[in-house]
């Protein structure tokens, strides 16, 4: 189920029952030469995947959600659409759960995490590719956790479930494909990310604090700055210079 909205903007739907990875499948349609905007959604997937080669796990009763879309922007700019996706996420939580409103529970984590009380309740992955003839397509895949999460993260995760909000994934899906159009339309009326990051950053986590973050080729420690249009964060180090990483692992305080 779109919202109405979505569904007026030409975006389509396809929903499966249980699927082995939704941006895997979104890829594999594009490659058909299916069009985009796309919706692959599913309660259950039995090979998610995270960044990094990484597994996304989770039981049926999550949210797995990949939108396919035709890009004609620079790929620096397309890769902003993360940003996107989790300040479309995050706002449809709000308008689901009103609760979590009170204290700023909900708070995005670069680059592209939703946290609930500073736990891991959302995944978002974003891949692209070139296709023949020159067309060029994004694969936003947003991961919920509805009901449940893994025990074995090896930082601390959470379900809506496990903060007492209980919320159907259906009924969350409908909502975010309405917020992810009206944070798509402020993505590109500002020409990328401008605005966008402007909001990002009021609702970010750790802002203004000690972080390190792993690269995978070595840890930056320092004071989380802020992120620039490209969505790059910008870390000041303890001599005073200023560090900007593009991809990395962030950890919260000075561990
Ligand atoms: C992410 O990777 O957070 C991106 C996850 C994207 C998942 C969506 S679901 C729809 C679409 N289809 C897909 O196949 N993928 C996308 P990363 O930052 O690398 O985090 C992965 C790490 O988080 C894993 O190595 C685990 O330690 C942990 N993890 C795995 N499943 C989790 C879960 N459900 N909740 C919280 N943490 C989890």
């Amino acid at each position: 189920s779109l919202a109405p909205q979505a569904e007026a903007a030409g975006y389509s739907l396809l929903a499966f029952d249980s699927i082995g990875s939704t941006n895997s499948e979104a890829l594999d349609r594009a490659r058909q030469g299916t069009p985009g905007p796309l919706w692959v959604v599913s309660p259950h997937q039995r090979s998610g995947r995270g960044r990094r080669g990484r597994a996304w796990e989770g039981p049926a009763g999550n949210l797995a959600a990949s939108l396919l879309l035709d890009v004609t922007c620079d790929p620096s700019v397309a890769a902003t659409l993360g940003f996107v996706a989790g300040l479309a996420v995050e706002q449809a939580l709000r308008i689901s759960l009103p609760a979590l409103e009170h204290g700023s529970r909900l708070r995005l984590k670069w680059p592209n995490d939703v946290l609930l009380d500073g736990a891991k309740l959302v995944g978002i992955l974003l891949e692209s590719e070139m296709m023949m003839g020159g067309r060029r397509i994004v694969v936003v895949g947003i991961g919920i956790n509805v009901v449940a999460y893994p025990e074995n993260a090896p930082y601390r995760a959470t379900s809506l479930a496990a903060s007492g909000a209980h919320l159907s994934a259906p009924s969350l899906f409908e909502t975010l494909s309405a917020t992810w159009l009206a944070c798509h339309a402020q993505w590109r009326n500002g020409d990328g990310l401008p605005e966008i990051r402007r909001q990002w950053l009021t609702r970010a986590a750790g802002v203004g604090e000690a972080v390190a973050i792993n690269t995978g080729s070595e840890i930056i420690r320092g004071t989380f700055e802020t992120i620039d249009d490209a969505g790059q964060l910008i870390v000041r180090q303890a001599d005073g210079s200023l560090k900007t990483i593009t991809a990395g692992d962030v950890h919260f305080g000075a561990a």
